[in-house]
């Protein structure tokens, strides 16, 4: 959404267009290629500080076509190093372990001259969850329902359905959106007051330039009241909530449809296990698909921050499988995608590498990629930055809205075709296997963008190993084991 398709030539156009096709005839196309519009698609950089995520907008993430970055929460939190810190907010004062105001202003307006914008994760639906008094990162000084001059204990639910008023039952919905999740003291959401400090603050992240929100723990609001905190922002805010779908469920993403996107679940859910036992097949492509919401209000995942260390059972640790399953959520036609990029773990609760005073530690990834399969606890991924991924942004980019096909399968690969545009072929078997992959794209040899990155401007030539052909409507693929490859109209040797 948001991004309007730019129409590619005037009639100016094509005629200069066609008298440069008589001197090189290559020229129409890169033409063509250069009006693509931007996909819509987002990155997750998470727990990453401010002037670290201003690097990246400037050195990978603008450069490679990415529409947005999604930050983790600006607030100040408790003072703990566990990353979940950022997750309790003390005060709407942008002063975190991640960076100053001055940097998370400076982050914004950087990003944006690279063509990035930024969505903050805004948490709204509760404050701390300690028991005892504590001070903030900041110097704030709060108790488990008090904090100075924003919130008192008025301004919380307290909601008497369970012995301490934890939620315990998630087929309540009363439990789920008036009792407190893991002891987070529950914002009354439902009151102006409360109601007015939130916009406040978020109102004051559109004023540094932000687009837009994630709205954490969105099922833990009604629907209504986060839809009036919405509608008091202006027109035009982004805002996707986290609405964790849950079957026999009383509160479903759906509900939240109304006032902006949700992030869809089911889409790494469906899509992780077939990659796993090597059966990727065709979607169920009725409109919305089963078990989604409609594609226009879905921003989907392969994972995130909560899931790498919960339900997904493909994470960066499996490598190549790991690329390959973005690659395909990249390739699809549903939803927004968003890529997640964090850092190694063994301990869920490890927050990222921070210096002596608590302050995240501002590494980049230089541009490149990490080697998945060997990361050290606190190495940041870098999915971001990875060749594969850049290639399928651009792949994305010529693909534009053209038709996801019924794909083609043999052995455990299987590919697609987005009509006319763009090919791509998995292999998550373990054997090396050929697959034919039926296609309107003109006949010749291609360069696979996973291996070798985008095509359009690149200066090398495509090595041996990544060249693919097309010939009499079939592009013909040699997969090794866990190989992804994928090729596109302007990807032409
Ligand atoms: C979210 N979305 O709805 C976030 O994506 C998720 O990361 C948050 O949980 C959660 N909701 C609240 O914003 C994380 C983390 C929890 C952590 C909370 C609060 O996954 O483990 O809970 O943030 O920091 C921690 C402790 C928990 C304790 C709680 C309160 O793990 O044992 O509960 O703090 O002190 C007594
Ligand atoms: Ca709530």
């Amino acid at each position: 959404m948001g991004r309007g398709i730019r129409r590619p030539s005037s009639l100016i156009a094509t005629v200069v267009a066609g008298a440069l096709a008589l001197t090189a005839c290559s020229a129409p196309a890169a033409r063509e290629a250069e009006d693509l519009a931007a996909p819509d698609v987002g990155v997750q950089l998470f727990q990453l500080p401010w002037t670290a995520i201003a690097e990246e907008c400037e050195e990978t993430l603008g450069p490679h076509g990415f529409a947005w970055v999604l930050t983790s929460p600006p607030q100040e939190h408790i003072d703990r190093d566990e990353w979940w810190a950022s997750y309790q907010p003390v005060s709407y004062e942008l002063e975190t372990r991640l960076g100053t105001r001055d940097e998370f202003a400076d982050m914004v307006q950087r990003c944006a001259d690279a063509g990035v914008e930024v969505i903050a994760d805004a948490v709204i639906n509760h404050m701390t969850g300690q028991d005892g008094a504590g001070t903030g990162f900041a110097g704030t000084p709060y108790e488990h329902y008090e904090y100075p001059g924003l919130f008192g204990s008025d301004d919380f639910h307290h909601c008497g359905l369970t012995p301490n008023d934890d939620i315990s039952d998630y087929k309540s919905r009363e439990q789920v959106q008036t009792c407190e999740l893991v002891n987070l003291a529950d914002l009354d959401t439902s009151s102006e007051t409360v109601r007015t400090a939130i916009v406040g603050y978020l109102e004051d992240l559109l004023s540094l330039g932000v687009a837009g929100f994630r709205i954490d723990a969105a099922k833990h609001m009604a629907a209504e009241d986060v839809a009036a905190i919405v509608d008091a922002l202006p027109e035009g805010t982004r805002i996707i909530s986290e609405v964790i779908r849950g079957g026999g469920e009383p509160i479903q993403p759906e509900e939240y449809t109304g006032f902006g996107e949700v992030f869809e679940f089911t889409y790494a859910r469906d899509l992780i296990p077939q990659v796993l036992s090597a059966t990727l097949n065709d979607p169920d492509t009725s409109d919305p698909r089963p078990g989604h919401v409609p594609d226009e209000s879905a921003v989907v995942f392969i994972d995130n921050h909560d899931t790498e260390r919960g339900e997904a059972d493909l994470t960066y640790r499996d490598g190549d499988l790991y690329l390959m399953a973005n690659a395909l959520m990249l390739a699809d036609d549903y939803g927004t995608p968003v890529v997640y990029s964090g850092y190694a773990f063994s301990d869920r609760d490890a927050g990222a590498e921070a210096d002596a005073d608590g302050r995240v530690i501002a590494e980049t990834c230089g541009g490149a990629a990490s080697d998945l399969e060997s990361l050290s606890d606190g190495d940041r991924t870098c999915v971001h930055a990875s060749t594969a991924i850049a290639g399928m942004l651009e792949w994305r980019r010529v693909a534009g809205s053209a038709k996801r096909l019924p794909g083609a399968d043999d052995g455990d690969a299987y590919g697609f075709e987005r009509e006319g545009r763009a090919v791509i072929a998995a292999n998550p078997g373990g054997e090396a296997q050929k697959l034919a992959v039926p296609t309107s794209l003109p006949d010749g040899a291609y360069c696979d963008v996973v291996l070798t990155g985008p095509r359009i401007d690149a200066e090398s030539g495509c090595p041996d190993a990544g060249r693919i052909t097309v010939s009499g409507g079939v592009a013909s693929f040699t997969l090794g084991a866990g190989q992804t490859a994928a090729i596109h109209l302007f990807s032409r040797v």
